[in-house]
């Protein structure tokens, strides 16, 4: 139902109704939530909120701004405190349509003068000429557009020391020139003017009271004189300053904040008020899916027992290569070629095995598994583009950019400088692959054919160096055939190659990388000493 609607049904309901006052989106929100079917937008509490006086120092349309903000949080209708409405008939009509564009139900305004000032503030306030006002209202009427727009007369005779005949005498002025209620305003601690008032008044034009000063008048009471809405007008802000002021009270006290945290809402609180939710699903359907950043994935579960007693306590992923562990610099490169979500795979020594801002998986079964072991416990973080590597490897910069950079859904760093290593072959990653290495310029792409240490000299094209890329289609076809091969009884034993086999059997193209040289691996002694210089 329209708010407009919503609101003249209140107007006419039979039962007593309330209205609770909020002062920003926030507030609105929870006035909602705790069941009032309606909101008063109290001009004392929002320019309270805005660290203003209630005097009109707030502009008309920093006012429309903070009920735009009520509005879009809401369902309920908002009446507005529209005080004197900012000027006379034209500012009001020029009012009335900017509120009806903002799905504002209803506007209040008060026989009083511009620039306004507050019911409890002084005393003899001056009243705003009686058919003034009355053009007021019927400029409302004619100006808005959507029939259940409503505007409430207040009438601050009272307030201003006026009697009952002189309220009764504008109330009728201001009933007959289209008001669709009145808002009677007392500020006496007892409800006698009201009562005297309705008590009086005898058309259908009902009746609006705010008891902020008789607040100890049971509801019955004016249940009983046939008053239409209660506002409660200013709680939210009041007690917005109570809490706000004690608990800054308490942490500059305290310097701490430990002693509240319980009993306030929590972060999470906020979220769900903000209906945080709401933007988490419609994320889901209009944005594109995103595989989300980079990942690498550092296989570190192995001791490396050649290094002999640097890795009696520690892996070699952790020895230290000039100055800092290995797995420190290799978790440098990565963030300086924009990979930030690093997770290590890490086995003996696991409690050695620390590096700022990586998260670990745990290979426990570490000393009798092998390589695809490592890669299945990490399997959910094989999602989206992954770089894969193993904990062992030191290499430049650019062989991670330019891997990076390569294009293909499952890529190796080859070094075609094979043989300028002279390592001894048991250690090393042999690959086939569909054209040797040029050092002319030849972008065609090359294809993996085989990976095996056990490679005739004559067949092999270069060296796996322990890296690889993954686009999210390659972690895909990655992982599934980590499923597979998990099924197989030998699995906990297999290597890389045992994978590379798989997928080319499956028809996977796998992409190769030439690079010559610029590389590493700590296998042993001799090569910790050339890393010290790397
Ligand atoms: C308001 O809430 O701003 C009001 C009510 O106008 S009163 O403060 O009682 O005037
Ligand atoms: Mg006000």
């Amino acid at each position: 139902m329209k708010k407009t609607t919503q609101f003249r049904r209140m107007l006419q309901s039979n039962r007593l109704e309330f209205l609770m006052e909020a002062h920003n989106g926030l507030s609105a929100t929870i006035v909602e939530e705790a069941g009032f079917k309606g909101i008063w937008a109290s001009g004392l509490s929002m320019s309270a909120a805005l660290g203003v006086r209630d005097n009109n120092e707030a502009s008309w349309t920093q006012v429309l701004e903070v009920v735009e903000f009520m509005s879009d949080a809401t369902s309920i209708p908002i009446l507005l405190d529209g005080d004197t409405g900012y000027g006379n008939f034209n500012n009001m009509r020029r009012l009335v349509r900017k509120l009806e564009q903002r799905g504002i139900a209803a506007v209040c305004i008060e026989d009083k003068l511009f620039p306004k000032t507050n019911s409890f503030i002084g005393e003899q306030q001056e009243l705003a000429d009686m058919d003034e006002f009355a053009g007021k209202i019927k400029a409302v009427k004619d100006a808005q557009v959507d029939p259940d727009f409503s505007v409430v007369a207040r009438l601050e005779g009272f307030i201003a020391g006026w009697g009952l005949d002189e309220v009764l005498r504008r109330a009728h002025a201001y009933a007959d020139a289209g008001a669709d209620a009145l808002l009677i305003h007392s500020k006496k601690t007892t409800p006698d003017q009201i009562l005297a008032f309705a008590g009086a008044w005898r058309r259908s034009c009902p009746i609006i009271i705010v008891p902020t000063m008789y607040y100890s008048t049971p509801v019955e009471v004016f249940e009983q004189a046939g008053i239409g809405i209660v506002i409660w007008a200013n709680h939210n802000i009041r007690i917005a300053i109570s809490a706000m002021q004690s608990i800054c009270r308490s942490i500059h006290a305290e310097r701490s904040v430990a002693n509240v945290e319980d009993q306030i809402a929590s972060v999470k609180e906020i979220f769900r008020l903000q209906r945080a939710d709401e933007l988490a699903a419609a994320e889901e359907r209009y944005l594109p899916k995103q595989d989300g950043p980079v990942r690498a994935i550092v296989l570190a579960a192995s001791r490396g027992a050649e290094l002999g007693e640097l890795t009696t306590k520690k892996p070699k992923a952790m020895v230290q290569i000039g100055g800092r562990p290995l797995l420190h610099r290799q978790a440098d490169l990565f963030r300086n070629a924009g990979v930030r979500h690093i997770v290590v795979v890490r086995g003996y020594g696991k409690n050695e095995v620390d590096a700022p801002d990586v998260r670990f998986v745990d290979n426990d079964e570490y000393a009798d598994t092998g390589e695809l072991y490592s890669l299945f416990k990490a399997l959910g973080e094989l999602k989206g583009e992954v770089v894969i590597s193993f904990g062992d490897v030191l290499f430049r910069q650019f062989v991670l950019n330019t891997l990076l950079a390569e294009g293909g859904d499952i890529v190796l760093a080859v070094d075609a400088a094979w043989r300028e290593r002279a390592v001894e072959d048991a250690y090393r990653d042999f690959v086939t692959a569909s054209r040797p290495y040029s050092i002319k310029y030849d972008d065609s792409e090359v294809w993996l054919r085989k990976q095996s240490p056990t490679l005739p000299a004559e067949r092999i094209d270069g060296e796996w160096i322990g890296l690889m890329y993954c686009s999210s289609r390659g972690a895909q076809l990655v992982a599934d055939a980590l499923h597979k091969l998990s099924d197989g009884a030998n699995f906990r034993k297999l290597r890389f190659e045992a994978l590379f086999e798989h997928l080319l059997s499956q028809n996977v193209s796998i992409n190769v990388h030439y690079i010559t040289g610029h590389w590493l691996d700590v296998d042993r002694l001799e090569d910790l000493s050339q890393a010290q210089t790397f």
